[in-house]
């Protein structure tokens, strides 16, 4: 190991291969469910770096942990505890290469932080329409590895529907070039598509091309109190069509999630009185297509005049509109505060979701009596943050062990109607029982195929996303 370890130290230079010292960083994730231990972390600087990183551990058989900002949620990005897996940080690969203004395109590096590449689309009066509570940390490889969604999914698309092309190395140790600013481009199989959403287990994305919008002239921001989630549903219907595609953000948070909010960071000023639902809307007009703050205010005219709303406030400046999102945004924050939690990260047809929150809340509150529900999300796009906290007064790491009952019955629920159990943070380690269990034989089969196919050896990020065969 110490022949690999130098030979490593050979590519990245002494200063970029950390194997004293505290490696906690790399090695526990945000959520701080997984600790491990890496062999090292490598902190390649080029693409070709980073090829030559992975040709050595796939010689040596050392596995490799791709890292972009270790914001993940479900274990993918923090090494195991048997000290032989390497980190592969894509950290100093973070530069823009370059920003096409007449195609629309941004290419940049994988370590890239997300906040910085919008910046860069900003600074050309253009938009990443890539937007996470994590932007500020998260980077363009993280992002496309898990497929990320965030808040503009609604009106852009995820992660996959914001990218043109890719750069890869690929588990021998060579860079495929996918680089293309293309929109259309069928040559063969779809080799981007295949990589983006594989978490790191099929090869480790080193650059990206991504689509640009024009910029908004004007984005509007409200929040609206609704005595019911199907009142929420049918806020949504009415938001569509009458702003079209012009309503940019429609997220929904329930009394719980602010209030834990309101208890972990009571210096955040609530606009409106607590209440069962609460919804964050947001409309940006592009110079095309001009709706004005006369359209967010007959909209919510309207929703008040069919009693769908109680109570509404339109941010007036941008301070405003920031601090309307900070506070949903921190919901995540607070439930860290709050202590370990169970998360799920589900998505269902939108006609759905009244009654699968309505049943399962019953069936946990049966099971678990006091059970707290944190339930919050983008429900423009039937993904809900389905989350679970102990009951007050319990003790949060004890609750844990509830975790396979909650699950199951949760999952249960999510199957029965045709939804996912992981709309946008992926595998990781967390769902692997699940993906054996809940996904289709035939389709798991076929995730194999590909993974014995462009990873034979096995050296990608194993054990995460695709369940080893005997759990079947
Ligand atoms: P990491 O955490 O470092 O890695 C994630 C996975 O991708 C791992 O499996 C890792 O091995 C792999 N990986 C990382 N970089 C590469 C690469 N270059 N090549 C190949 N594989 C790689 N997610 C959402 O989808 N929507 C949200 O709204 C959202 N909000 C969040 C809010 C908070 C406060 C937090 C903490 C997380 C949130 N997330 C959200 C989850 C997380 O931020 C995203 O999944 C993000 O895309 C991960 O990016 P990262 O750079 O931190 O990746
Ligand atoms: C969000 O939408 C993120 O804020 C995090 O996806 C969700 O904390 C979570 O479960
Ligand atoms: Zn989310």
């Amino acid at each position: 190991m110490s022949n690999l370890l130098e030979r490593l130290r050979g590519v990245v230079g002494a200063a970029h291969l950390l194997v004293d010292g505290d490696l906690g960083p790399w090695e526990v994730d945000w959520r701080k469910r997984w600790r491990g231990r890496a062999l090292a972390v490598a902190r390649p600087g080029s693409t070709v770096e980073v090829a030559q990183v992975v040709r050595l551990c796939a010689e040596h058989g050392t596995a490799i942990v791709p890292q972009g900002g270790n914001t993940g949620l479900v274990g993918g990005s923090v090494p195991d505890d048997s000290g032989r897996q390497l980190v592969l940080s894509l950290a100093r690969l973070d530069r823009v290469r370059g920003l096409d203004a007449a195609n629309m395109t941004l290419t940049l590096e994988a370590g890239c932080v997300l906040q910085r590449a919008q910046q860069a689309a900003a600074d050309a009066g253009l938009l990443l329409a890539l937007s996470l509570g994590a932007e500020g940390s998260c980077t363009i490889g993280g992002n496309l590895a898990t497929n990320a969604g965030g808040t503009q999914v609604l009106r852009y698309g995820n992660a996959r529907e914001q990218c043109l092309g890719l750069e890869v190395v690929t588990a021998a140790g060579d860079v495929w070039d996918g680089l293309t600013g293309l929109r259309k481009d069928n040559t063969g199989y779809d080799l981007r598509d295949l990589m983006i959403g594989s978490e790191g287990t099929l090869g480790i994305i080193t650059a990206a091309t991504m689509k640009l919008q024009p910029r908004p002239v004007a984005v509007l921001t409200a929040l609206a109190t609704l005595p019911t989630l199907d009142a929420a549903v049918s806020l949504l219907s009415l938001a569509r069509s009458m702003l079209g595609p012009g309503l940019t953000g429609f997220e929904v948070m329930n009394a719980f999630s602010l209030d834990l909010v309101r208890k972990r960071f009571p210096a955040l000023r609530q606009p409106l009185p607590p209440a069962a639902w609460t919804v964050l809307l947001e409309q940006s007009d592009t110079e095309g297509e001009s709706h004005g703050a006369a359209a967010l205010e007959s909209l919510l005219t309207a929703a008040l005049e069919r009693g769908l709303i109680d109570d509404t406030a339109i941010a007036s400046s941008i301070e405003q509109a920031n601090a309307m999102w900070h506070l949903r945004e921190s919901i995540t924050l607070a439930q860290a505060e709050e202590g370990p939690n169970i998360k799920h990260d589900i998505s269902l047809p939108v006609s759905a979701i009244r009654d699968f929150v309505a049943a399962t809340d019953a069936a946990l509150q049966r099971a678990l009596p006091g059970i707290r529900l944190v339930n919050f999300g983008h429900l423009g796009d039937g993904n809900l943050h389905y989350n679970v906290q102990c009951p007050e007064g319990d003790d949060a790491v004890e609750f844990l062990r509830h975790e396979a009952d909650v699950n199951a019955i949760v999952y249960d629920a999510v199957g029965a109607r045709n939804g996912s159990i992981s709309a946008e943070h992926g595998i990781g380690r967390l769902k692997l029982d699940e993906m054996s269990t809940r996904k289709s034989p035939v389709a798991l089969a076929m995730m194999r195929a590909i993974k014995a196919a462009l990873d034979p050896a096995g050296v990608l990020n194993p054990g995460r996303v695709l369940p080893p065969p005997a759990i079947r």
